[in-house]
């Protein structure tokens, strides 16, 4: 990963002409006959594809969908490196995000402008139609503040440069301004061409993982003219093996869920499946698609106190879904709001409370009796738009990250009133709290930290930068790091936190005690979610999904048993594919396993939940995961 690479003509004074430029670069490696002509075309598709780009309208529109992938869709223009996410265009280009094909809410966010281009940056609010023109030219990356991994890019190109120009530098929603020679920004261009390119994702039963990228040439900083392709093959290699799946040597409890949330089934025209696993032999036993509700980008999941139904989020609509952990049959279908994106209980009254990310009131959290069936209040958590929120153990409290205001915020059940409103970092999106309440974490996405919050109190205590190791020019990496964090629980006995980070694909661990980061695991790629589990004869064990991936992993925090939290390893790597006796309610029929989100271990073995488990999974647990911290 220790990637130092420079675009190979970074410090060329080279003025030349697109055609000449590439001519020359190319002839000059050729050693021999069908290299050449192998260079010739793609020299010619590149010439017929920036003579397509000069042609067209100078409009680009996007449609916003549900589907995996492409959520933000170019309307009548061919894909570009296969991705149906990215347009070029001239300067003046009209931008347009106006069909839509979503039961969500979403937003037309900037995430990525050219240094002060004109208009920048662009925010269309909710329901996330808007349109815009781009003069500056450069690279324009807008995403979605509800649903951050939806993306949509347009290369503002000037005709009379050589190269399709990304600019100097470019500006990030938090703020940073880099060279688009960096490593940061070929990583995120990286991650861009994976994310809205299903063919590009992570599959774990083939030999070599192929990313296909734009054969293009591009004009970055200084004015180098450099193949896109070439430049993020050698930074981050291509066709390399993608890590085979096995199975842990020490059994886990019971089974995790995962909603491999991306699945296509033939009966429904939304995606998504929860797969369960059985954790003593690794396998899915289970898909439930719910095609019956076409049910739409499955999120996250909760249980009951009995551990009998499983409560689902469908995050791009507005349903909370019910259903027999068991069987997989659909017990209720309740509209809830706008985009749930978590779900949680009160370990007291066992009450479920769901997040409505898309929610622009400030009641935007959702109470709903036990068992799901119905919908007893909103509550009012002085903000709008909550990701993943936590439960404190005894149920008297509730943390919400708010993704669109840099606030978390603190409910309290005792009083059933807001106790803090806590400023955090940018887009804060998942939460994860101390077994006794002491204090929470909440993990800022785009400013790459933790922020450490005294739960009395309501103090930041901390700031946990994940990125501290990491070089954005050079790409150098000089120790543990993490890169736009997701999911961040802490473990049910309170000694670690293990984070997922979707653009480094890293799993951080963090020691709950100093609070410092003090390792980084290689997570499958769009690594998301956390839960954890228990481990059989003691000890937890970190379930961890990537979403542009049909595996999970499975993290021990302590595998030498003495404590030594630098020791964490990934002891497991699971297929989500469904197997010949994986039971499921519909027929799969594309994005196998693939798009895992959020996670649920059942027995739910968290302090304040694993008490009131029912005997005979209670029995399944050792002393000290029966009563942990
Ligand atoms: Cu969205």
């Amino acid at each position: 990963m220790c990637a130092r690479l420079q675009y190979p003509q970074e410090h060329s004074k080279r003025r030349a002409t697109k055609a000449t430029t590439a001519v020359a670069t190319r002839i000059l490696k050729l050693k021999n006959y069908s290299k050449i002509v192998r260079a010739a075309l793609l020299l010619a598709t590149s010439v017929a594809f920036l003579s397509a780009v000069a042609n067209a309208d100078n409009r680009v529109e996007f449609g916003i969908t549900d589907s995996p992938g492409n959520w933000f869709q170019v309307k009548d223009r061919p894909a570009i490196g296969g991705s149906r996410s990215i347009a070029v265009a001239q300067p003046g280009v009209q931008v347009r995000f106006s069909f839509k094909d979503s039961e969500g809410v979403h937003t037309t966010t900037s995430l990525i402008w050219p240094t002060g281009a004109k208009g920048m940056p662009f925010d269309s609010g909710t329901p996330g139609e808007g349109e815009l023109t781009l003069t500056t030219p450069g690279l324009y990356v807008f995403f979605c503040k509800v649903h951050d991994f939806m993306l949509a890019a347009v290369v503002v190109d000037d005709p009379a440069t050589p190269g399709l120009d990304l600019g100097e530098t470019i500006t990030l929603a938090n703020g940073a301004t880099v060279p688009t020679s960096s490593d940061l920004a070929t990583r995120l261009l990286r991650f861009f061409f994976i994310a809205t390119n299903p063919a590009n994702w992570q599959d774990h039963t083939k030999a070599a993982w192929h990313i296909t990228y734009p054969s293009v040439e591009v004009r970055i900083t200084g004015g180098a003219v450099a193949n896109l392709a070439s430049v993020l093959n050698q930074r981050y290699g291509n066709d390399t093996p993608p890590g085979q799946p096995f199975n842990p040597t020490i059994s886990g409890v019971g089974e995790a869920w995962i909603d491999t949330q991306f699945e296509l089934t033939a009966n429904k025209d939304k995606p998504g499946t929860a797969t369960q696993i059985n954790a003593t032999s690794w396998t899915p036993v289970r898909k439930v698609a719910l095609p019956k509700i076409n049910m739409n980008n499955p999120h996250n999941m909760w249980t009951d106190r009995n551990q009998t139904i499983i409560y689902q989020t469908q995050w791009f609509d507005k349903r909370l879904s019910t259903f027999d952990r068991l069987t997989g049959r659909l017990l209720h279908d309740v509209e809830v709001g706008p985009d749930p994106s978590h779900v949680m209980t009160r370990t007291d009254t066992d009450q479920l409370h769901v997040a409505l990310e898309g929610e622009d009131s400030h009641t935007a959290v959702v109470q709903l009796a036990p068992g799901g069936a119905n919908i007893q209040r909103r509550i009012n958590i002085d903000e709008g738009h909550p990701h993943g929120h936590w439960m404190g153990h005894d149920g008297k409290t509730m943390v919400t990250p708010n993704a669109f205001t840099r606030d978390s915020t603190i409910f309290d059940f005792n009083t059933n009133a807001v106790r803090d409103l806590v400023p955090v970092g940018e887009a804060p999106i998942a939460t994860g709290m101390m077994p006794d309440d002491s204090k929470y974490y909440v993990a800022n996405f785009l400013d790459s930290t933790i922020s450490v919050v005294n739960m009395a109190t309501g103090i930041v205590t901390k700031t946990i930068p994940l990125l501290a190791n990491y070089d954005p020019i050079s790409g150098a990496i000089h120790g543990p790091l993490g890169a736009l964090p997701i999911q961040t629980p802490v473990s049910p006995d309170g000694k670690v936190m293990v984070t997922a980070n979707i653009l480094s694909d890293t799993i951080t661990i963090v020691d709950t005690k100093s609070d410092t980061l003090v390792a980084s695991l290689p997570c499958d790629t769009g690594c998301h979610g956390v839960q954890w589990g228990a481990k059989k004869g003691g000890g937890y064990y970190a379930f961890v999904s990537s979403q542009f991936s049909n595996t999970f992993q499975v993290v021990d925090p302590d595998p030498t048993g003495t404590g030594d939290l630098t020791k964490a390893a990934v002891v497991g790597r699971i297929l989500l594919k469904a197997q010949a006796t994986t039971a499921t309610d519909d027929r799969i029929v594309g994005n196998e396993g693939m798009g895992g989100q959020g996670v649920l271990a059942v027995p739910n073995v968290y302090n304040g939940w694993v008490q009131n488990l029912p005997a005979a999974f209670k029995q399944l647990l050792t002393p000290s995961q029966q009563n942990p911290q």
